[in-house]
Order: C-alpha cells, then structure tokens, then sequence
C-alpha cells in the first residue's frame, strides 16, 4: 500500500516521468499476480487505478486456491456466511443492502454520441457529462479497499462466438459470482493476447446510495461503469450489461444477435436433438422450460439446456442459425423452485453455489425459500438478517432472492453446452403472459412476420406483482431492458438477418397461461408444455399440420399429443382459438406502442401491422 502510494506521488507531480502504476503495483517475485503485459490493458488499468486509488490490486487468476482464499476472506469479513458444509458443500450465503435487491431500470443508462441511438426505450445521457459525473462519484472509492482485476470470457474458450471482458471489482462477492457465471482468470488473458479488444467494466461498491446509483453503458467504448450497488444484475458485468447492451451493440455492428433467449435441445425417443431458442419476459418460467422434466406419457424424450438467459446466435458455414450460451453459471430466482417446479434447478444449487438474500435455517444452517418442498423451518434468519419464524407473517427469502450455480452442475446440462461452434437452432419462440389473447401456440408465417410477432410480445401483470392486474406491458423479444440500442434499429436489424440466413429457423409464439372465464388456467404448463414444443419441431420438419388463420398457422386440437393429460377437447379447442375482437384491441395497442419509434419503425414491421389489420377485418 505504501509502495502505491509513493508511486502515486512521484506520478502525478512529476508528470514528465512515464511510470506504469499497474506494473510497479506488482512487485518482481510476485509476477504472476499481473499476468499480462498487454499495454491496453496495462494503461486502462492505471488509468482506473488512478481514479479510484485502491490500496491494493489483486488479478483473479481463476486458481481454486485463490477461490478457496476469497471465500474464507470473505467470511471472515461477514460479506458471506459458510453453510453447513455436509448438506450444502461449496455453498455460502450473501445478504444485500436491504435498498439493493434487484436491477434498477430507471438508473440503468445506455450513453451514445446521440440519443436517437439510445433510442426511446433507453434513458440516454451524453457520454462526456456522464463520464465527468461518474468520475466525481468513482474518484477515491477504493480507497482503503482492495481492487480485483478480473479477466472473463463469455462463450466457450476458443470458439468464434467468445468476447472478453475484464471487470475491475472492489467486491469479493462479485469476484466469486464471476467465477461461477463466466469463465475468469489467466487463460481468458492469454487468448486476449496483445489485442485490445476487451470490454472495460468498472464496479465500486462505495455507499450502496441508491440515490448515486449508475449502471452505466457506453456501448462506443465497449465500456461499463456501476457504482453504490451490489445486486447481481447490476454488478456481475458479464451478464445483462455486456452479454446483452453492449454486445447487442457488437451483434448490430457486425452482423450477429443477442438476445435475451434460453437455448434448449429437445432429444425425441429416436435419440435425434433439435434445438429451440426462447424468449420471455420475466415471471414466464423461463428457467424451468430450460430444465423442463417431461410427463410420464412422454417419458421417451428429454430435454438437454444450454443455457437459461441469454443466447449469442451467429449464422453458421451452413446456413443455419447457431447460438451459444456465453455464460457458465445459473443466476436464478430462488422463491418458487421446488421438487415439483424444477428439480433440475434445485439439483444444480447443492453445491458450489452463492445464495443470496434467501432465509437462512438456523436449525440445520441450510438455506430455505418460499415455495421449496415441505415445512418451513421453524426458527431461522431472514433476508434482512432478522430472526424469523413462519408464524411472523413476513417472507423469509426476498423475492427476487437468488442462487448462483455452475452450469456444469445441472443434471440436463447439454453435451453442446461447451461446444465452441455452438448449437443449430430449428426454432425460434416467442412467449408471454396473456389471459385472453394468445392462443397456446402458433406459427409466424415468415421471418418477417416472426420478427413482427416478436416485436409484438407483451405480458399482463399478475396480482403477484405491485400495481393494477391485467395491465399489458409490452416487451419486444423480451429485450425492452436489454437492447443497448435504439430498438427500431433493433427490429431493423432481426429484418435483416433474416434475410441473410439462407436455413433461418421457424418462428412460434406461446402462451400458457390463458384462463378461462373463472380466472383459472386453461393449460397445466411446467412439463406438459413439452407437448407443444413437440408440435413445434414437427412443424419445423414439415410433419404436422396446421390452420391458417388471423394471426398465424395453429394446430387444431387433435394435433396436440395429449395423451396422459386430463384436458378436454373443448378446452383445448378454447386454447387454441383466436378472438377476432380481442384482437382488434390488441392491434390498437401494437400501433399505440410502435407511435414511440415515429418514422425510425422500419417498414416490414408497419407492413406486418397493417397485414394482420386487414387479415383480421377480411
Ligand atoms: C434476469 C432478468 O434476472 O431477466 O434474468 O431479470
Ligand atoms: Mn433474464
């Protein structure tokens, strides 16, 4: 520390002598610890070292040694609590601030040259006013702290799909939710080499004052900087901010997508794998489709993941559609994961795994969470570190609580999970939560129309979530807090594409959970929703048949296995019916929300509009 310190000095009064702060902050015999001596990153480094002056720097090198030791720091501190370790080996327990549970949208800032490149769905500020506010608020932050440098790779190691990124830290926790949900350490520098093609992502913890809160992007630097939180979704770097703002910037520029997509492969009894890519909006279970388990009349298949949340696609040598999942670790919503729900997930949580602001069972020292199977323990610690019992009448575990766990662990993880060149993609879907206007599936006529039905995704609020019921929100290809761009280029983009993939995939939409007239739902969901994805991939075949109706293909009710099910036909029928007059409504909406992109929306998608208008007026 001291070392620094007069170094610091000798820097910036003698300003003529060109010293490396980085590289003298790692004394000779302590090589190792630096790792690199790619100037790019060697001058960034002092760069942000000079801003936020912490007193030590330390390189993540993605050693279990070095894990085990940020683990123990880190308990010692009280910044994580070691579970019991025969029920839960590898398992620790983190609680935030109790004003820092989840992302923040309204602080959340995409800074382009222009704010038409922002767009109307981000909040924009003007790079050099952001950079010299953000500056104030990094200036000194580590001071007193130590600075982690931590190089990650998201995609698979060697494959042509990965980008790099380098996060400088001053959170162990963010450290080892890293190492968990990217690849991190010397091997991502040695394949980043001499280039200067990283992604700079800077993070202080500093007063978690969620009046000072910035998660910050600045897609024409390939930068990101995130300071008084330390929320995962804010924080891990890796995720939401580069794999989905910043590198949907990269996928615009250089003709590849990202998207906010679970990637699955559907193995049928004949032992053949076709992969499906979905998007929905939260609370659509998106993870448990991932994982889905299917019923016991449909025992013959099963699924393989590849990923959860987010798909990087690329069209492949062959024509086809390719995607990776460029993380390596789960960042899943606790409440709500069960036996029933998802075994898989759970079964991925047993070891390895951070928790964080689940309840803590004191009996057992294991962790509990509203909604996992059986009796709630009788006494244990809270979320907010308050003693707690079930009779107290508040939650135990926060509900957006969450557990990060390697991928690897999952049982259905699939054999292509690492696969440098990814994934083929047979089928692109589209879902949401609509009580009335979706029906169960149906087909997109065309890629055009598919991006158009993608655009058109929205989802009714539920009486779980604060606020009116049944309130539609709409969220294009689920991307609305994802997309660093201008999101008409966005749609813009998906047109294009489409007409470079000379095999695109099909594209569907689902929904499951329309209700019927007593408010209750129609579909049984969970492992039954293998039944449509099975239609779907006939479809991709050209083996089953469907209707043409209004808004797309459909299956009528007999081409839905439902075997095993108790469903009638009429309720099949029901869900698979499309009211003309719901969606009329529904396209006065579609045409209320596409008004915010003024003349930027491109024409395939105001031409899709006034199509399915006149389809369903004809
Ligand atoms: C997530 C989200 O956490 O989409 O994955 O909010
Ligand atoms: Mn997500």
């Amino acid at each position: 520390m001291k070392l620094y310190i007069l170094l610091y000095t000798i820097q910036s009064t003698v300003g003529c002598i060109q010293i490396n702060v980085a590289q003298l902050l790692v004394p000779e015999g302590k090589e190792k610890r630096k790792m690199t001596k790619n100037q790019a990153v060697l001058s960034w480094l002092d760069e942000m070292i000079q801003l936020t002056t912490p007193d030590e720097v330390i390189w993540i090198d993605g050693s279990e040694e070095q894990r085990q030791k940020l683990y123990d720091e880190a308990c010692a501190e009280g910044e994580l609590y070691k579970l019991n370790q025969e029920k839960l080996p590898g398992c620790y327990l983190h609680r935030t601030a109790e004003n820092d549970v989840a992302r923040v949208e309204d602080r959340t800032f995409i800074c382009t040259r222009t704010k038409e490149d922002a767009g109307p769905t981000n909040n924009w500020e003007d790079p050099q006013v952001m950079y010299k506010k953000l500056e104030g608020l990094f200036r000194g932050s580590m001071k007193g702290r130590t600075m982690y440098v931590i190089p990650y790779m998201m995609g698979p190691y060697g494959s042509p799909f990965s980008k790099i990124g380098i996060e400088l830290t001053d959170s162990r926790y963010v450290v080892l939710n890293m190492m968990i949900m990217t690849r991190t350490g010397k091997k991502v520098m040695e394949e980043l080499g001499d280039s200067a093609d990283f992604v700079r992502c800077l993070h202080a913890k500093k007063d978690i004052d969620p009046e000072n809160r910035y998660i910050v992007h600045f897609p024409e630097d390939n930068t990101i900087w995130t300071i008084n939180s330390g929320y995962g979704g804010n924080v891990l770097l890796g995720k939401k901010c580069f794999a989905l703002r910043i590198a949907s910037n990269m996928g615009h520029k250089e003709g590849w997508m990202a998207e906010h997509m679970l990637i699955l492969g559907l193995e049928n009894p004949q032992g053949e794998i076709k992969y499906i890519a979905a998007a929905f909006p939260s609370a659509c279970g998106k993870t448990n489709l991932a994982m889905l388990i299917p019923p016991e009349a449909l025992k013959g298949y099963k699924v393989w993941t590849v990923g959860d949340d987010i798909a990087w696609l690329r069209i492949g040598k062959d024509g086809r559609l390719w995607a990776v999942n460029p993380e390596s670790g789960f960042f899943g919503v606790a409440p709500g994961t069960s036996t029933k729900t998802n075994p898989n997930a759970l079964a991925t949580t047993m070891k390895n795994t951070i928790f964080t602001n689940v309840l803590l069972n004191t009996e057992d020292d294991t962790v509990w969470w509203e909604g996992l199977d059986g009796e709630p323990p009788k006494k244990g610690i809270d979320w907010k570190g308050r003693p707690w019992t079930p009779e107290c009448g508040e939650k135990g575990a926060h509900p957006n609580s969450r557990f990060t766990a390697p991928a690897a662990q999952c049982p259905c993880i699939s054999s292509e999970f690492e696969a440098a060149g990814g994934v083929p993609i047979s089928a692109i879907v589209f879902g949401g939560r609509r009580a009335k206007t979706a029906p169960l599936v149906y087909e997109a006529f065309d890629w055009q129309h598919g991006v158009f039905v993608g655009a058109t995704m929205a989802s009714e609020t539920t009486a779980a979530a604060a606020g009116a019921v049944g309130v539609v929100r709409r969220d294009p290809m689920a991307m609305i807090p994802f997309c660093g761009y201008n999101m008409a280029d966005y749609f813009a983009h998906w047109l294009e594409m489409g007409k470079k993939i000379p095999n695109p995939p099909k594209i569907f939409h689902v929904n499951w959970f329309r209700l019927d007239e007593n408010g209750k739902f129609m579909w049984p969901g969970f492992g039954d929703n293998l039944r449509v994805l099975n239609w779907i991939l006939d479809r991709c075949e050209g083996k089953a048949k469907a209707q043409e109706t209004a808004i797309g293909y459909l299956p009528e009710a007999a081409d839905i296995n439902v075997e095993g099910l108790a469903i009638d036909k009429t309720t099949l029928e029901q869900l698979l019916s499309v009211d003309k007059t719901v969606w009329k409504e529904e396209v006065e909406s579609q045409k209320e929300f596409f008004k915010k992109f003024g003349d930027k929306l491109p024409a395939g998608i105001a031409e899709e509009l006034a199509k399915l208008e006149s389809r369903l007026n004809g």
